[in-house]
């Protein structure tokens, strides 16, 4: 069983001790004898059964365990201490053991709230916190159920109660406070790059494209979903003017995983303002990395980019030999856009596609019909990539990959998620059952260019509840902390910086830091084995460990998020600063 599939598990099981105890300690109080005679023992049994999901959860990473070694773990052995006893004793009047069995539902419903709501990392004051509300309840319901508790019990709770308003609640603190993303610096222009020998204008505006035969309203740049397709040779100078027609809430234009200069990275209150209604921005750069990327607004991302404020961008060592078309995937209002029109490729040819999601989710690709191999991975050339048959790649939200074949006399199928989406004729093919490759064994390896790092940063992902906005909300999380109130990464020039992602939640987290390209060290303990991997965007499976490093060699505030657009708007975004 995986970390992923521990965590769940160990979350049903202490629903169902939560629910067992507090079903056992209401049917007792009906006098629903049997009922609680038979609840009882399965929660106790749950609740031990805990013990053996969380040593493992220990063993997989603290990370994982923390709060449920030292808060849940104390808080389920004292339900066993004071409620299995008395029930081994199999009491003539069963309302006896609802006070107990109450207690022993509080706390397993109070130590699941602290995973739930607050989660990683564990503090005293969330610790005291649960362990005051629990002594509160079970006051409360022996107090209704007709019997004083005794003054031992009565001190008790008071005592923690206050500790733990002293101590703070722990649900509202940050590990560190954090100096807030400098939102006041100038917006510097474009540095000097040279004469512009591409020029582009994009025009963002409300605008309605029929999908599939339905009308959709969507948000286009220059009236198309996606927006016109950028090319550059390497070295041209990219001159892009962006104009806002009638975006209410803004634009920019981020280069998702083009390495430019800050100030062009296009991120609304760090490197520039918004551009509002009538405005315009002019982004300038050197195409100095040949590769396949994509480019988006970053105002309201989860929104802008979903409606369709998105492109491709790609930029070519040289000009084009053989077939080399772009294939983004993108769902409008829960309709996949459809795929550009193929012609027909003569045997022989040489095959580039260009895969890209820009979606939020995970997309699965099967190439049906001939053996290919997998160049490029976000931009970035793969060392000694073999050929590959029948394999499905997993490409992440914001994630490219470049897969190249020589056009075989039959005909040639992409399906992405089991739909056909660029054929040279007719494939059957059922890809469902096709092996997934794994970037991290593919290829040929090259030792990690760094045997020591200058900066090393842990980011645990999480869910919990966030109170620091005018309204609570449950935010998706980094060190118990969301956006703006993640402590940014300072960093220096120069320095080697790594980063280890551990995701405690039960959902994919496609990691995204701007201006960077990080070099994958490892996934789960196992170092990768295979070609060297710069990665912009990766996938962080529920129960991930994902250690990645690169230098710092581009001075700015770089935005670091989960490219689950949504996650990042609820929270799950920090900031890279250099010092
Ligand atoms: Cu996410």
């Amino acid at each position: 069983m995986n970390t992923g599939s521990l965590l769940a598990a160990d979350l049903v099981i202490a629903v169902l001790a939560a629910a067992g105890w507090l079903g056992g300690g209401a049917a007792s109080v009906a006098r629903r004898r049997p009922l609680a005679l038979g609840l009882a023992p399965f929660a106790l049994l749950a609740t031990v059964a805990r013990a053996i999901t969380i040593t493992a959860l220990a063993r997989a990473g603290w990370w994982f365990a923390a709060e449920k070694a030292l808060i849940a773990a104390p808080l389920s052995l004292a339900a066993v201490v004071v409620a299995g006893p008395r029930l081994l004793r199999t009491p003539r009047d069963i309302r006896s053991v609802a006070v107990p069995l109450l207690f022993a539902g509080y706390a397993g419903s109070g130590a699941l709230l602290v995973t739930v709501l607050h989660g990683y990392p564990a503090s005293a004051g969330t610790g005291l916190l649960a362990v005051a509300g629990v002594l509160a309840a079970t006051a409360v319901s022996w107090r209704v159920l007709g019997r004083r508790p005794s003054r031992t019990v009565s001190r008790a709770a008071l005592a923690v109660a206050v500790a733990a308003l002293v101590t703070g609640t722990g649900l509202a603190a940050t590990p560190d406070a954090a100096p807030a993303v400098p939102h006041d610096h100038e917006y510097r222009n474009a540095r000097t790059v040279g004469e512009p020998t591409r020029r582009f204008t994009l025009t963002a505006g409300t605008a309605t494209v029929s999908v599939s035969g339905r009308d959709v309203a969507a948000w286009a740049f220059n009236g198309q979903v996606p927006g016109p397709e950028l090319t550059a040779t390497v070295g041209d100078v990219l001159e892009v003017t962006l104009r806002n027609r009638d975006i209410a809430r803004g634009v920019t234009l981020h280069w998702h995983g083009y390495d430019v200069p800050n100030s062009q990275d296009g991120v609304p209150g760090v490197t520039q303002a918004a551009v509002l209604p009538g405005q315009e921005f002019v982004y300038r750069f050197r195409a100095d990395q040949v590769g396949t990327y994509w480019y988006h607004t970053h105002a309201v991302s989860d929104v802008g980019v979903r409606r369709g404020l998105y492109g491709v961008l790609v930029v070519r060592p040289a000009p084009v030999t053989g077939v080399d078309v772009t294939v983004p995937v993108h769902t409008l209002e829960g309709l996949p856009l459809p795929a550009p029109k193929t012609e027909p490729v003569e045997a022989g040819v040489p095959v580039r596609l260009r895969l890209i999601n820009t979606d939020s989710t995970t997309h699965r690709y099967a190439l049906a019909g001939t053996p290919f191999r997998v160049a490029a991975i976000d931009g970035s050339d793969l060392q000694g990539p073999t050929s590959l048959v029948d394999t499905a790649v997993l490409v992440p939200a914001g994630g490219r990959y470049d897969l190249v074949l020589t056009a075989p006399a039959t005909p040639v199928a992409l399906f992405v998620d089991g739909r056909a989406v660029y054929l040279t004729g007719p494939v059957s093919a059922t890809t469902d059952a096709w092996p997934v490759l794994d970037p991290l064994t593919y290829g040929s390896a090259s030792p990690v260019p760094w045997s020591r790092f200058d900066k090393e940063f842990t980011l645990v992902l999480d869910r919990g509840l966030d109170l620091h906005g005018l309204l609570p909300r449950y935010a998706h999380t980094v060190n118990g902390a969301a956006d703006p109130d993640i402590p940014p990464q300072v960093v220096r020039l120069g320095d080697v910086v790594k980063f280890t992602i551990v995701n405690r939640s039960q959902f994919v987290h496609p990691w995204h830091l701007h201006g960077h390209h990080v070099l994958v060290l490892s996934r789960n303990g196992k170092p990768a084995t295979g070609s060297p991997l710069w990665l912009d965007s990766f996938d962080v499976r529920p129960g991930d460990v994902w250690e990645v490093a690169f230098r710092a060699d581009n001075p700015g505030t770089w935005a670091n998020h989960c490219h689950n657009l949504a996650h990042a708007d609820a929270g799950m975004t920090l900031h890279l600063m250099y010092s």
